[in-house]
């Protein structure tokens, strides 16, 4: 990787390259949304199907020459088939959000109601927040976490739905860190004749592991991303059943798309192929088990967790308790500062602004790509601590950042 095509071109972008790959090798990815994919799905996803327009699906393209387009593209969905279990599935959306805009595209009209998660207590902008397209073309009401135990207010959500009347309930979050009851959900959309959506961007990797229940059976739609857990090319997908099949696919195209990125389909492709392989279910159980190691250690250290724990790969901490004065911005910072990115995050009862909120979340995807174990992790767990307790010393932020280039040596990312 040391884009001397590239360089021969345009140097300025070689160099941001190069500079991209060297931040990632010297510092802990562990914005919960991010991993590290596999040089063959670099490859797969840097290839010639860039140049490929495909309108239309395999065997049924509106232009000549997609005889390997199609190859591909049916082995994505083969393999998306046998991972997650669904009877349809399409590999096109260009992302999670675009996946999403499919299904109420084709499900919804202008208007009608969607019941979702408050973004500041886990949810997602496409699940309809009114900066977003979903919150100024439907109607939205929105449940919340339970305020005692951080986890999903499903009574609360039952009461909503039966007073709000939603034509589309959607779970599946974005900073949510315990299991969900998909099954309790989808009782509550029958109850009030509504359709499910099932949004697993995050947790794709570990619902096909088996490592987290899955939705797929249970929910009307399911719709995920596929670069987060799963680790394969960037994109989206949307997983049926058979009879809402037509009806996706042209939300998706027509609807919602032109041309597919065939390269980024191509890298579906072949991250779904390494999470078929067996050894997938074990990085899978790693992340999780990584994930309550670092819990664990942050709460030992006294940060408090929302729902006080993990099930997941992420970690949710409120500083307010421990540390009142430092906000997520500033813990942020400091961490990036000591080669430890992740993201400040808003948590249930915000009560400072989404640009510089309460909270920090922290995945563990990436490092167990790496091969962070859970002694790793739990020196990972010291080390954020330290930061974010002297986050204005110099000194504490300097050894720290020296700790951690070591460990990413220890760890390396992609061979040279
Ligand atoms: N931006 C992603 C996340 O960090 O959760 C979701 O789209």
């Amino acid at each position: 990787m040391d884009y001397d095509s590239v360089r021969a071109v345009d140097p300025a972008v070689a160099d941001a390259l190069g500079g991209e790959r060297d931040r990632q090798e010297e510092t802990l990815a562990m914005i919960a949304s991010e991993n590290h994919v596999s040089e063959a799905v670099l490859e797969a996803q840097g290839s010639v199907l860039t140049n490929k327009y495909a309108e239309g699906y395999p065997g049924a393209r509106y232009y000549a020459g997609c005889a390997h387009a199609d190859e591909v593209e049916e082995l994505a969905i083969e393999r998306a088939t046998e991972l997650w279990g669904a009877e349809h599935v399409n590999v096109q959306p260009h992302s999670g959000t675009q996946a999403n805009q499919a299904v109420y595209f084709a499900m919804l009209e202008p208007g009608d109601k969607i019941l979702s998660l408050e973004l500041n207590h886990g949810g997602h902008l496409s699940h309809g927040h009114p900066a977003n397209f979903t919150g100024q073309t439907y109607t939205v009401e929105q449940y919340e976490v339970d305020a005692e135990t951080g986890r999903i207010d499903y009574d609360g959500l039952a009461e909503l739905a039966e007073s709000f009347d939603p034509d589309i309930i959607v779970s599946g979050y974005s900073a949510y860190p315990r299991a969900v009851d998909w099954e309790r959900i989808q009782a509550v959309a029958d109850d009030v004749d509504a359709y499910h959506l099932a949004d697993i961007a995050h947790i794709t990797g570990l619902v096909a592991a088996g490592v987290h229940p899955s939705p797929v059976g249970v929910a009307d739609f399911v719709t995920g991303s596929t670069h987060k857990t799963i680790r394969a090319g960037r994109g989206g997908i949307v997983m049926c059943d058979a009879e809402y099949a037509d009806d996706i696919d042209k939300a998706v195209f027509p609807g919602g798309q032109g041309g597919p990125l065939m390269h980024n389909v191509a890298g579906k492709a072949v991250g779904f192929k390494e999470a078929l392989d067996p050894s997938f279910e074990e990085y899978a159980q790693a992340v999780v088990d990584n994930a309550e190691t670092l819990g664990e250690t942050l709460a030992d250290h006294g940060l408090s967790l929302v729902s006080g724990g993990t099930d997941t790969h992420l970690v949710l901490v409120d500083l307010r308790e421990s540390h009142p004065d430092l906000t997520g911005g500033e813990a942020e910072d400091a961490l990036a500062a000591a080669n430890i990115v992740l993201n400040a995050n808003t948590v249930p009862g915000e009560t400072r602004s989404p640009f510089n909120p309460s909270g920090i979340r922290a995945g563990t995807a990436g490092l167990t790509t790496r091969g962070f174990d859970e002694a790793a992790m739990e020196e990972v767990g010291d080390l954020i601590y330290r930061v974010v307790d002297a986050h204005d010393d110099d000194s504490t932020i300097e050894a720290v950042g020296d700790r951690v280039l070591e460990l990413c040596a220890e760890y390396p990312l992609y061979a040279e």
